[in-house]
This record gives structure tokens, C-alpha cells and sequence, in this order.
């Protein structure tokens, strides 16, 4: 494996090195190219110091609200958002214009809702794409000059779409086995495709029962949700429960079957609650230092 560090070494300070030779010989190219080399390596370096972890966990069990919880309390990590919005807007792919401004053609979360045999693979084939966009972001500069430990944290990941949410439809009969078959072929060959790019270091699971979820759905109030029952949950929670603690879901990345897990109790409500705050953040400190 080819990291910042290792390609650094191997050009700019190895002597011995066959590359080096090489390099030495082609004369004054040589202080360009290996300069070039050196900061290459240098950014190389710097971006693969940055740790990437998703949060994961049931619907509306807290993940965005942790997830501010973690942007104000750290310059060093960076929280990439659930694009939810883009799934309730759908925009048509016609080129926008100052005459002719993006036209919002439809919202694919309420109709995933609403009917649920028709648009589950559309739907999760949709967010499964703008998630791996979300996914393949650079880390920001703040982040690659870091003395600390420099995190990427994603609300939910390319692994939860397939693993949690497709997988979930298909059992319960909203995708078919054709449409699971073609989803299952499509993630595994992109996902191969991107392979370390998207990898994550780290899970962190909200765990809370399905019943304090429910609530908490009630609370939030998006209009999409409202026919989402509590069995619902329930199926969701047991998908989340046999990835991340059973560990009992068959899985075809070989990293993902050794990727830590921080399982944090989000039955307790840590809005608003300093306590409870400043012990979750030490758990997560502690987590990211030990990736
Ligand atoms: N969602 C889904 N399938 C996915 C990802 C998300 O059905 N692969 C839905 C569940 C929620 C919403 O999107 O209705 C995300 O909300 P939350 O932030 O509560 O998880
Ligand atoms: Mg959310």
C-alpha cells in the first residue's frame, strides 16, 4: 500500500532507492520533480493522517444532533451531512440557467413512503449515489494541517444504506430479488471501484430503543414521516443490532469486518444536558485517538 508517508521516504529521502537513481540522473528535472514529489507526498501524508468515521443509528434516534454536538466541539473534525434534502428534491438533469433555474421535479422521500414497493429501489439507489459523492469529498484544509488527531465524520455511510436500510426493504418485500440482485452487483462494483477512498476507520452506533426513536419522530415533525410505524423501527433497529453488535450480517468488504465500533447510549437525552454531553465527547475522543 502506497501512503503518503511510505512514497515520501522511498523518493525524497532514500538514496538507495531504485526510483531514486532514476530520479538522480535526469539532472536539473530532478529538483523539479522530486520537489514536486516531496509536496505530493507531503499532502498525501496529510490527508491519509485524517481519520474517517460514520455515525450510524436508527431514524431520528439523534444522529444530527450529535453530529453538531461534535462539530462545535472540535476544530479538528468535520461533519458531512445526511443529504436528505436532495433526496426530498429531486432536481431534473436539464443544464440550469439565469433564464432557466434548477427545477425540483419530485420528492423521492415521501414517494419511497407513500409507495413503498414502487420507489424503495429508486430511492435507495438515489441516496446510495449522493451519499458516495458525500463520501469522495477531500477533507478541508483546516483539517490537513491538524497537530491533533483530524476526523471526517459522516452522518450515516455507503455501508448503512446497503447493510441497514435496501437490505431491510428487500427482506421485508419492498425491493425484489431482481432489484436486490442489481443494487447488491451495483454497490460492490463501485464500492471496489472507489476501494480505499472511501474506507472508514471507525463506526459510531446511537443506540436507543426503537420506542424513544418513535418519539423523538413524533417531535421532529418531518412531513414524509408521520405514516412511519413503530414495528418500522423496529426491523431497522435489529438490522443495526446485527451489523454493529451481533455482527451477524453477512458483509463483502473485508475491512468493514474489522472496523471498530463505539456503541453510545442515545437513550438518554443530551440535548441541552452538559453532563451528559462532556462524557459523550470523551468517549469519542478516546475512540478517534485509539484509530
Ligand atoms: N433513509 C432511507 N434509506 C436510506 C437512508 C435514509 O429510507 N438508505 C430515510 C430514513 C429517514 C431519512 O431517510 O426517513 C433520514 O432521516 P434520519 O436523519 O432520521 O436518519
Ligand atoms: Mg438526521
Amino acid at each position: 500500500v502506497v501512503t503518503g508517508r511510505n512514497l515520501g521516504s522511498s523518493i525524497c529521502h532514500d538514496k538507495s532507492s531504485v526510483v531514486d537513481k532514476t530520479i538522480l540522473s535526469v539532472g536539473t528535472r530532478r529538483t523539479c520533480l522530486s520537489t514536486q514529489l516531496h509536496t505530493d507526498a507531503k499532502k498525501m501524508d496529510a490527508v491519509s493522517r485524517v481519520k474517517r468515521v460514520s455515525i450510524e443509528g436508527n431514524i431520528a434516534v439523534g444522529k444530527s444532533t450529535f453530529a453538531q454536538l461534535l462539530q462545535s466541539a472540535n476544530q479538528d473534525w468535520e461533519i458531512a451531512q445526511e443529504p436528505v434534502s436532495k433526496w426530498q428534491n429531486v432536481e431534473s438533469a436539464s443544464s440550469q440557467t439565469e433564464a432557466n433555474p434548477q427545477q425540483t421535479v419530485s420528492n423521492l422521500l415521501q414517494m419511497m413512503y407513500q409507495d413503498s414497493h414502487r420507489w424503495s429501489y429508486t430511492f435507495q439507489t438515489f441516496s446510495c449515489m449522493s451519499r458516495l459523492r458525500t463520501q469522495l469529498q477531500p477533507p478541508p484544509t483546516r483539517l490537513l494541517s491538524s497537530e491533533g488527531t483530524p476526523v471526517q465524520v459522516f452522518e450515516r455511510s455507503v455501508y448503512s444504506d446497503r447493510y441497514i436500510f435496501a437490505l431491510n426493504m428487500f427482506e421485508l418485500g419492498y425491493i425484489n430479488s431482481t432489484e436486490w440482485a442489481v443494487y447488491q452487483d451495483t454497490h460492490t462494483f463501485l464500492l471496489e471501484q472507489f476501494d480505499r477512498r472511501i474506507q472508514l476507520e471507525g463506526v459510531i452506533y446511537l443506540r436507543a430503543p426503537p420506542k424513544t426513536c418513535m418519539d423523538r419522530l413524533g417531535k421532529r415533525g418531518r412531513a414524509e414521516e408521520q405514516g412511519v410505524q413503530l414495528e418500522y423501527l423496529e426491523t431497522l433497529h435489529t438490522q443495526h443490532e446485527n451489523w454493529l453488535v451481533h455482527k451477524s450480517t453477512e458483509l463483502h468488504f473485508e475491512h468493514l469486518k474489522q472496523v471498530p465500533v463505539l456503541i453510545v447510549d442515545a437513550s438518554l437525552e443530551f440535548e441541552g444536558n452538559q453532563e451528559v454531553q462532556g462524557r459523550l465527547l470523551t468517549q469519542v475522543q478516546t475512540f478517534f485517538d485509539g484509530l
